[in-house]
């Protein structure tokens, strides 16, 4: 097993570093002081943040057409836990990994949780998986799983997220993710109500099977694999489903999983309004679920959304607590690095939204000031606050130049002699 980077490297990578770094935070605390803006408060902030990492997300993803693996990859949930510590070891703010089953099953989930408390990691939210046939499984979910026509698969899929449930339980989580592949390619190759009944009913068994302080997010998505319809298509059928369920029901928002130019950001509002924001997949999108990594392409957009949670956080909104997580396809670059710096872009969202003058925008809001209110939100924006982001994981431990210091260690061409490629992985887009 490999121990991550060691401590002695990011330290020695650190001193190269540190002089600069509090030169600049020291400028950028005197500029938010004048705001009325304690930095030492954003930074212990940025400290507490913490956004959870894919499983799935440290292999190299792949698209419809082919997948090119990197090299080290992880083969194994042991192996992908060892990565996401080094995620956690740079950033310090990913100390959570979300599994994904059956990909991530084990015999001894005892021997998994060991695995990952020695790195200091914890388990979030289980991801069932009913939009692939596994080996040896009696029905196929080829025409759906959840809201299929036949009962038996129906049941097959419900066992399967009362087995995630179980997997969980043993891992120390308290979410269920459950996104659905169902739907169509054909006009009327499905009756939409009749399908959307067979879904509900088929939750409402997962729901029931739910342990107390446990949350049941549903997980909307636009097209594909269906490219006609989906079942869970949008926010709407979603918070309608989460309605029908009950309370411990939520709406998951993976950002790539809208149509073009949707206003996300409302869309978070009305959530948090009613009650039903269970947590997101933060990915960034150019066409359609592109999975590209976080703030890459629109950063405004992540952060508009940032503002609507601090906003529910101002206003101290009950039961307001959604969880954070990245989703993400990296086919390009390391994963490793992709999601270091996904999980800074996000806490960088989080940051800015901190800053924004509260009081005075709603002020703006009140008086019809359209473009202040704009101003005020701009002005947060466009607020650099690296050194604060910088200086919380310099403080824990972790990388001022994270992605330095993951190429100094070469820690990649370490694992990729203990790893050789199996062209496989359980990784993919979800
Ligand atoms: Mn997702």
């Amino acid at each position: 097993m490999n121990e991550g980077i060691k401590t002695s490297l990011i330290a020695e990578e650190n001193t190269r570093h540190v002089g600069a770094l509090q030169h600049d935070y020291d400028a950028l605390g005197e500029t938010l002081s004048r705001n009325g803006l304690d930095i030492e408060q954003l930074t212990k902030q940025a400290e507490a943040f913490e956004v959870t990492v894919p499983s799935w997300g440290v292999g190299t993803g792949g698209t419809r057409f082919a997948r090119f693996p990197g090299e080290g990859e992880p083969r194994n949930i042991f192996e992908k836990v060892e990565d996401c510590a080094v995620i956690n070891q740079l950033s310090r703010c990913t100390s959570r990994v979300s599994p994904h089953f059956p990909w991530d099953r084990v015999d001894d989930f005892s021997e998994l949780r060991q695995h990952a408390d020695r790195f200091g990691l914890s388990w979030d939210s289980v991801n069932s998986n009913t939009f692939q046939d596994q080996p040896g499984q009696e029905h196929s979910y080829k025409y759906g799983s959840l809201s299929h026509t036949s009962q038996a698969v129906r049941d097959q899929a419900v066992a399967h997220n009362l087995e995630c449930i179980e997997y969980g339980l043993e891992l120390g989580s308290n979410i269920i993710t459950v996104w659905i592949a169902d739907g169509s390619n054909h006009a009327g190759q499905q009756h939409f109500q009749r399908a959307f009944e067979r879904y509900l009913e088929s939750a409402r068994e997962i729901y029931a099977a739910l342990p107390d302080q446990w949350q049941m997010h549903l997980e909307h998505k636009m097209f594909e694999p269906a490219f006609y319809s989906t079942v869970i298509q949008d926010w709407g059928s979603s918070i309608l489903a989460a309605m029908e369920l009950g309370e411990k029901a939520r709406s998951l928002v993976d950002l790539g999983h809208h149509a073009p130019n949707v206003n996300i950001e409302m869309i978070v509002s009305r959530l948090i309004q009613f009650g039903k924001l269970g947590g997101f997949h933060f990915n960034d999108s150019k066409y359609g679920d592109d999975d590209l990594d976080a703030g890459s392409l629109h950063p405004y957009q992540q952060f508009l959304i940032f503002n609507e949670l601090t906003d529910a956080e101002y206003r101290q909104v009950e039961g307001f607590n959604p969880s954070y997580m990245l989703d993400q396809s990296h086919n390009v670059t390391d994963p490793v690095e992709s999601l270091v710096n996904s999980a800074i872009e996000v806490q960088r969202s989080y940051i800015k939204s901190l800053i924004v003058d509260r009081k005075a925008l709603y002020g703006y809001q009140d008086t019809n000031d359209a473009l202040m209110a704009s101003n005020t939100l701009k002005a947060a924006f466009n607020m650099d606050v690296s050194p604060i982001l910088a200086m919380a994981r310099f403080r824990q431990g972790g990388a001022i130049e994270p992605i330095a210091a993951f190429r100094g260690s070469k820690y990649r061409q370490q694992v990729a002699k203990a790893r050789p490629s199996t062209g496989g992985g359980g990784s993919g887009i979800v």
